[in-house]
């Protein structure tokens, strides 16, 4: 196979500029696509060439598979990147840039269309022995057979939609009374998120952790896996806080799910990066729940802890070469990735788009921040608020939490609401702390994490922060910030009025 000259980048955001970075490093021209939402947005201005593809919705620019072959041909890329999202899981799209002559970088569209339905990919791991939540390998056609099915292995069970994961067309059921109502509430959810009403029942597990395993294949069948991640710290399915070494993994379960992982991926023909996600119960078995056939947001934990450029890794394997090693590299040290969000934690998590006036992005040692975005941007309100993701590197798990919190604490973003609180929040969480955290922590702890996430210690440097940004503002309002605020004054920042707030 012949070497990448120049890719075309189909996303945007942190990702896209994630990206584009390897490519310089490895001399790869950059192909930005863009929406009329994000004309001034930081990967266009971080790629050699840049082409619109359409209005801001990404139903119509993001998302149209020709508007995005169509500029990959203007521009001469001879591969395309597609990040996460958008077109990275649509087989239909690696067949049409097959068709098209250009390489798309990730695992054939035949290992997307095995893993890319639930029930579907349930059968293919059952197949490969691979052990999956308890439950039916098929979608059940009858309320009467779905009934009977949960009477057998008893409540509560898990009511999922066949046709895609992501938590919709999810229902617990605790008690039998509730059967009947609770799956017609499943089918006609997975109607909607879906357009396939299909639902299956698996054994309701308790209190799971979600711990998922990157592996990594070429083209000649090495399959190797590059340890796990500990994703349990979500919200609405949504992660936000991970991290590697799980901290409940002892070397022989990283051993024995690696393998396991492995086994999966060499059962669908995988080639490229990939994520094998399982939930591990209270006494600590694993189960199979979904294979994710792209590069993962938290994907830089990995690279922190294997010292790996797991983009360079899909650009070599995509132009042919062998992955140079032959099984997973033992984990060094500990990291952390906390995701940045434009959203306000105390209103339900609400995005909060709009002009960033100022922005001072934490520094120091063994610390990355990936963002897509820079002072005066605004972050607009069509997609995803993510705006980027700090992740942090040190010897010991200890280490990582308080360089990750003197990290936020230094995290400074004026003009829109970003949950940094929130985040320090969690990692003073006691719980978190501990590094005992299931699935239901962010939940459970709610109330208690809204509140938390002032360190005494780590205001002070945000404060700093915060002064030095008042000064370039205004030096004559600077330098009335030097002294307390009186009691109910205005005119104070907000670390000033938290740092008040603290002595009560
Ligand atoms: C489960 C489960 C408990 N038992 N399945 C949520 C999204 C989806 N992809 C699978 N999910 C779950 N499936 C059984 N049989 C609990 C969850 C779950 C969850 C899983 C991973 C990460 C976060 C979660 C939060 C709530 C519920």
């Amino acid at each position: 196979m012949a070497k990448i000259r120049k890719i075309l980048v189909a996303n945007r955001g942190e990702i896209a500029v994630r990206v584009m970075r390897t490519c310089k490093e490895l001399g790869i021209a950059t192909v930005a696509v863009y929406s009329e939402a994000d004309r001034s947005a930081l990967h266009v201005r971080t790629a050699d060439q840049a082409f619109l593809v359409g209005p801001p919705p990404s139903r119509e620019s993001y998302l149209v598979q020709e508007r995005i072959l169509e500029a990959a041909k203007k521009a001469g890329a001879d591969a395309i990147h597609p990040g996460y999202g958008f077109l990275s899981e649509n087989a239909s799209f690696v067949r049409a840039c097959e068709k098209a002559g250009i390489t798309f970088i990730g695992p054939p569209a035949s290992a997307m269309d095995a893993m890319g339905e639930k029930t579907r990919a349930r059968q293919n791991m059952i197949k490969a022995g691979v052990p999956v939540v308890p439950g039916t390998a098929e979608p059940i056609a009858t309320v009467e057979e779905a009934r009977a099915y949960a009477e057998k292995i008893g409540v509560p069970v898990m009511l999922k939609a066949a046709g895609g994961g992501g938590g919709k067309g999810m229902r617990k059921v605790e008690r039998m009374e509730d059967f009947e109502s609770s799956w017609r509430a499943a089918k006609s959810e997975a109607m909607n998120a879906f357009g396939n009403d299909a639902v299956y029942i698996e054994k309701y597990l308790e209190k799971p952790h979600h711990v998922e395993i990157q592996v990594f294949a070429d083209q000649y069948g090495n399959t190797i896996h590059l340890n796990e991640r500990e994703c349990s710290a979500q919200r609405r399915h949504q992660k936000v806080v991970e991290e590697t070494p799980s901290p409940i993994l002892t070397p022989e379960m990283r051993a024995k799910m690696g393998e396991v992982a492995v086994k999966a991926a060499k059962a669908v023909g995988y080639v490229g990066a990939g994520t094998v996600e399982f939930l591990v119960d209270v006494h600590r078995n694993f189960y199979f729940l979904e294979m994710n056939t792209r590069l993962q947001v938290e994907h830089p934990v990995t690279e922190w802890v294997t010292g790996l450029d797991l983009v360079a890794w899909q650009i070599k394997v995509a132009e042919g070469e062998k992955l140079p090693y032959t099984e997973a590299p033992k984990p060094n040290g500990h990291s952390i990735e906390v995701r940045v969000y434009a959203e306000d934690p105390a209103r339900n998590f609400m995005p909060s788009p709009g002009r960033i006036n100022y922005l001072r992005v934490p520094g120091g040692p063994y610390l990355r921040d990936d963002s897509g975005v820079f002072p005066g941007y605004t972050v607009p309100n069509t997609y995803d608020p993510m705006i980027s993701k700090l992740s942090v590197w040190a010897p010991t798990r200890r280490e990582a939490i308080e360089r990750a919190k003197r990290a936020l604490a230094e995290y400074v973003v004026k003009g829109i609401t970003t949950n940094v609180r929130y985040l320090k929040g969690i990692l003073s969480h006691p719980e978190f702390v501990e590094g005992d955290y299931d699935t239901s922590f962010l939940t459970r702890e709610h109330e208690t994490l809204l509140g938390k996430g002032e360190d005494p210690q780590l205001t002070e440097a945000s404060l700093l922060a915060s002064v030095v940004y008042a000064y370039q503002r205004d030096q004559k309002k600077a330098k009335t910030l030097t002294q307390a605020p009186s009691e109910g004054g205005k005119g104070g920042i907000s670390a000033w009025r938290l740092a008040s707030r603290r002595g009560r």
